[in-house]
């Protein structure tokens, strides 16, 4: 299935119905779903009269605002390919990106342009947004546009965005989600969790990645509800969005779950009391997490799970038993195997890696075909996801076959950081691995063996301009050598503890 008729449900179908807010205060500025409509065909007709083609790349690199939304629906209508990146990466995160994407253009701020590789063509959101109200009234979408035609360009398979995810040789590799990727997820969460024209919806997740761009993006248009856009989540701001805003729904992060723990219980109460569902993903929920919030909000927080590639898999059901440290049942339309190395199924009870299939799972990475065949199998992908089923079908997620480190439910493959610190005077090895961290899940820690010239404050200040903020160690340990296998593999589970002891470089 095309997206476009999802997206029609509400951009033709509710037309007059209000459809979004954002901006603080006196600038807040609410936009009805037919308001979207015509902005999106006139980001359309200006995409068009710039030259973007159907199947071209299109990048985005900008913080929560309703341009991206206008641009996204122009896009999907004009079989164009969005390439999100995530507003933290520096320069050579972005770089990697744009080389690999070959967009024809990538969006930004002004104040950004700059970070972009040489030859890359920026566009400035600015200048576009303006640009693009002379494009028309927006009434009609053009002629190749039109709902005929566009079932002629667009297709379940036609793709729609490449959306970045570091794989484990420690570049990132493009997953290619197609319009039917988008069209299934929305379909079966909206059908799993209850979701109607009369919820209200708080998007404090960034829209660069999955979770804010596949569900909340098109939860919130199919179904019709309102929804409040926030340029990114403020823990200091919470209480005032969620008591002014009301929602009904909210998707976040385990991260934000633990913030809101932080405010007072009356406004805890107050928050619970408007709204009907609370779903936490991308990283695992602690079950006190789960435990607090369900005494100062009267909610069990539903937690699901899902993956840039597949988008959303399992989730614990909105009718019957949410069960702390589960993500639940597979989603429908989803089909959920627990297999050994071998790829033969384990039994109940027995852990094995997920290996996922369904409407939601992407075509495969861009341009990568060794990578795209060894993460499928027989028409199925395989996560590297590690987990149990119970008897009754409930799964646990127990860890993952590469050492990934999520730290506020963004992704941090060691290996990236590794290579680079070891190309630092005085460095001869590194291991990163992730510790605990009550906020953000885990944080970052370098194990580094080198000499005395190593010099911690210089690595530090370097890692902060080449690399997102979240990826940089919160902490170095010095040691005489890696542990290591008989076949030079680094043994992480045999580093040393890191506690506030831990031997320092700059010791
Ligand atoms: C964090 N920062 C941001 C930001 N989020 N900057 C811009 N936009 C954002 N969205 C920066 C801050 O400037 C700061 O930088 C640092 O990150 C920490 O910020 P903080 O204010 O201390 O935030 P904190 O209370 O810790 O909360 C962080 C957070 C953030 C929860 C808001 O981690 C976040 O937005 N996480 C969501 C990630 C996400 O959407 N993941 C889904 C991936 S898809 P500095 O320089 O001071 O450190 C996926 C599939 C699935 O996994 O299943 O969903
Ligand atoms: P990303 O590559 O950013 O899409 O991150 C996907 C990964 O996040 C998955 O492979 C899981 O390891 C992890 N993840 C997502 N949801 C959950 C969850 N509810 N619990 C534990 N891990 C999760």
């Amino acid at each position: 299935m095309a997206l476009l008729p999802i997206l029609d449900q509400s951009l033709r179908g509710r037309a007059t119905h209000p459809a979004l807010t954002f901006g603080d205060g006196d600038a807040a500025h609410t936009l009805t779903f037919g308001d979207l409509e015509r902005r999106s065909n006139q980001w359309a007709a200006l995409l068009r009269a710039r030259g973007v083609q159907r199947g071209d790349r299109l990048g985005f690199l900008l913080v929560n605002r309703v341009e991206i939304i206008d641009c996204w629906i122009a896009c999907v209508k004009l079989g164009i390919i969005v390439v999100p990146i995530n507003v933290l990466y520096q320069a050579r995160e972005i770089r990697h990106i744009v080389t690999d994407a070959d967009p024809v253009a990538v969006i930004t701020s002004a104040a950004r342009i700059s970070e972009l590789p040489d030859g890359t063509r920026a566009w400035d959101v600015e200048q576009l947004a303006a640009e693009a109200a002379t494009h028309g009234d927006g009434t009609t979408r053009p002629a190749m546009m039109g709902d005929a035609a566009q079932s002629a360009v667009a297709d379940a398979d036609t793709p729609c965005a490449l959306v970045y995810t570091s794989g484990t040789t420690g570049a990132s590799k493009g997953a290619i989600l197609t319009q039917g990727n988008f069209a299934a997820n929305a379909l079966v969460l909206n059908a799993s969790w209850g979701m109607t024209s009369a919820d209200r919806l708080l998007m404090t997740l960034p829209l660069f990645h999955v979770h804010g761009l596949g569900n909340g993006l098109h939860c919130w248009l199919l179904s019709g509800c309102h929804m409040q856009l926030v340029e990114r989540f403020d823990a200091s701001r919470a209480a005032a969005w969620f008591l002014d805003y009301q929602p009904t729904v909210f998707f976040g992060v385990p991260t934000m779950y633990v913030r809101l723990l932080e405010l007072e219980s009356d406004v805890a109460t107050r928050i619970g009391a408007a709204a009907r569902l609370f779903v936490c993903g991308s990283a695992p929920l602690p079950a006190h997490v789960l435990d607090a919030f369900q005494s100062r909000f009267g909610h069990v927080i539903l937690e699901r799970y899902g993956m840039t590639e597949t988008l959303m898999n399992v989730s614990n059901p909105y009718h019957g038993e949410r069960r702390a440290g589960t993500v639940g049942l597979p989603l429908p339309l989803t089909g959920v195997r627990i297999r050994d190395e071998a790829g033969t199924d384990v039994p109940i009870g027995t852990s094995g890696e997920l290996w996922v299939r369904g409407p939601n799972v992407c075509a495969g990475y861009w341009r990568r075909p060794e990578a795209t065949a060894a993460a499928f199998v027989d028409g199925w992908f395989r996560t590297g996801d590690i987990g149990v089923r119970a008897a009754d079908g409930y799964i646990t997620l127990e860890g993952r076959r590469s050492d990934l480190i999520i730290s506020g439910g963004f992704n941090i493959y060691p290996r990236e950081i590794e290579e680079w610190l070891t190309e630092q005077p005085g460095i001869r090895e590194a291991a990163v691995v992730g510790v605990a961290d009550p906020a953000r899940g885990e944080v970052p820690v370098a194990y580094l063996v080198g000499d005395d010239t190593m010099d911690i404050g210089a690595v530090t200040e370097a890692l902060r301009r080449e690399f997102a903020s979240f990826k940089v160690p919160r902490g170095f340990v010095r040691v005489d050598a890696l542990p290591r296998t008989a076949l030079g593999k680094v043994q992480k589970h045999l580093l040393p503890a890191f506690t506030a002891a831990s031997p320092s470089p700059t010791a």
